[in-house]
């Protein structure tokens, strides 16, 4: 007998998406779970717009007033789907009732508001989690296993991108359901936590905690029309952002984000270089892992690409699809994010990232955007 876990989601766009194919999809594809998402009500304040989305997705029920949805006795977890400056507010309401959250990321705006959520998750004893769906991968939870085996040796050096280019166009408007990225009251920030807060989550996950950072942020665009005022506006999020850091056990951290790198729609890209080893691997090319030994026999020493689509126990998540050599895609990642949380409540133990790791990237975002403004060094 499966236990059910009665979802309420908060929002319905791109993320309520991605999220609720995650919902569907886990039992069939992990069916030893115990717990069972149910579609039990979607809510937003436009009527029409949530219940069009509850139609299409599943949902049982509507709210349009999210205080509503979370007092409901119906509800075991809360899924927070809405832009940023929401968040604080409804996970810490959701902690007070006792729910379960799963919190879209970044954490929050900046890392004062994350640690009043992670007081408020920590008081409740509710289990939390935060969607940096990139750790589920296959080929970067294989990263992480390698890094964690000590293959790599000592490490000297992590480097990340994330570029896209779709904010070019100057006459796109900031603000408003579409765009609420690039309007700095609703998301806090541009692509340092939209896009470096991935990079960053990586980055901690697979080479531990960064002790200090110096930035530069750019904005291309002064002034864009505000999809609610109908009138040009500051735009004050960063459009662009390069970063350099010390990570704790020595090495050295470079990281680079824009939406400005024409031709690039996602390419997020990560290396880590260790005495004896080094890692590479491209969103673009998920399913696959780069991989160069130094301890291969040397005249046949090169770079080498691991298809991680085997089944046996070799590739993490794998056993779960399909045949070796099939793979899958960016959508799998929140299947798999759904099943570890799930997992995570069977066995009591914690689902990470939990809000307090998400909070470490908040914290590394907030010395990169400090650092910015005044060109200096910041400790993390
Ligand atoms: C922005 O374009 C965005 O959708 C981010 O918000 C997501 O977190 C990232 O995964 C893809 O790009």
């Amino acid at each position: 007998m499966t236990k059910p876990l009665r979802i309420g989601m908060i929002g319905y766009g791109f993320m309520g998406r991605t999220h609720t194919n995650g919902y569907k999809r886990v039992g069939d594809f992990f069916p030893e779970l115990e717990y069972r998402p149910v579609l039990q009500a979607a809510c937003a304040r436009s009527e029409d717009k949530i219940q069009a989305f509850a139609d299409q997705w599943g949902y049982a029920s509507i709210e349009t007033d999210w205080r509503k949805l979370i007092a409901r006795d119906d509800i075991d977890a809360v899924d927070i789907c809405v832009p940023n400056n929401l968040h604080k507010e409804m996970a810490i309401a959701a902690a007070e009732a006792g729910k379960m959250i799963l919190c879209e990321k970044p954490l929050a705006l900046n890392s004062a508001e994350g640690e009043e959520m992670c007081a408020a998750v920590e008081k409740a004893g509710v289990p939390n989690t935060v969607w940096y769906n990139y750790r589920r991968v296959p080929a970067v939870t294989l990263a992480k296993h390698i890094v964690d085996s000590g293959k790599l040796g000592r490490i000297f050096h992590y480097r990340a991108n994330f570029l896209q280019d779709w904010t070019i166009n100057a006459e796109l408007p900031q603000g408003g359901a579409g765009l609420w990225r690039l309007d700095a009251a609703a998301a806090g920030s541009g692509v340092t936590g939209d896009l470096l807060a991935h990079c960053i989550d990586t980055a901690l996950w697979l080479n531990g905690s960064i002790s200090n950072v110096t930035a530069m942020t750019e904005t291309f665009i002064k002034e864009r029309v505000h999809t609610e005022t109908g009138q040009k506006q500051k735009v004050s999020i960063d459009d662009a952002c390069a970063f350099m850091c010390h990570f704790a056990n020595g090495s050295l951290g470079l990281f680079e984000s824009t939406r400005y790198a024409r031709g690039h729609k996602a390419l997020y890209t990560l290396e880590i270089n260790g005495e004896f080893a080094s890692l590479r691997w491209d969103l673009h090319d998920l399913h696959r892992l780069e991989v160069f030994d130094y301890k291969d026999e040397p005249a046949l020493r090169g770079w080498k690409s691991v298809h991680v689509t085997d089944n046996g126990g070799e590739h993490p998540y794998m056993d779960k699809w399909w045949v070796p050599g099939l793979q899958i895609g960016y959508e799998h990642t929140f299947v798999h994010q759904v099943a570890d949380f799930l997992k995570s409540l069977e066995d009591g133990t914690p689902c990470s990232p939990t809000f307090r790791d998400a909070l470490e990237t908040q914290k590394v975002c907030d010395a990169v955007l400090a650092s910015a403004q005044d060109h200096s060094w910041k400790n993390v």
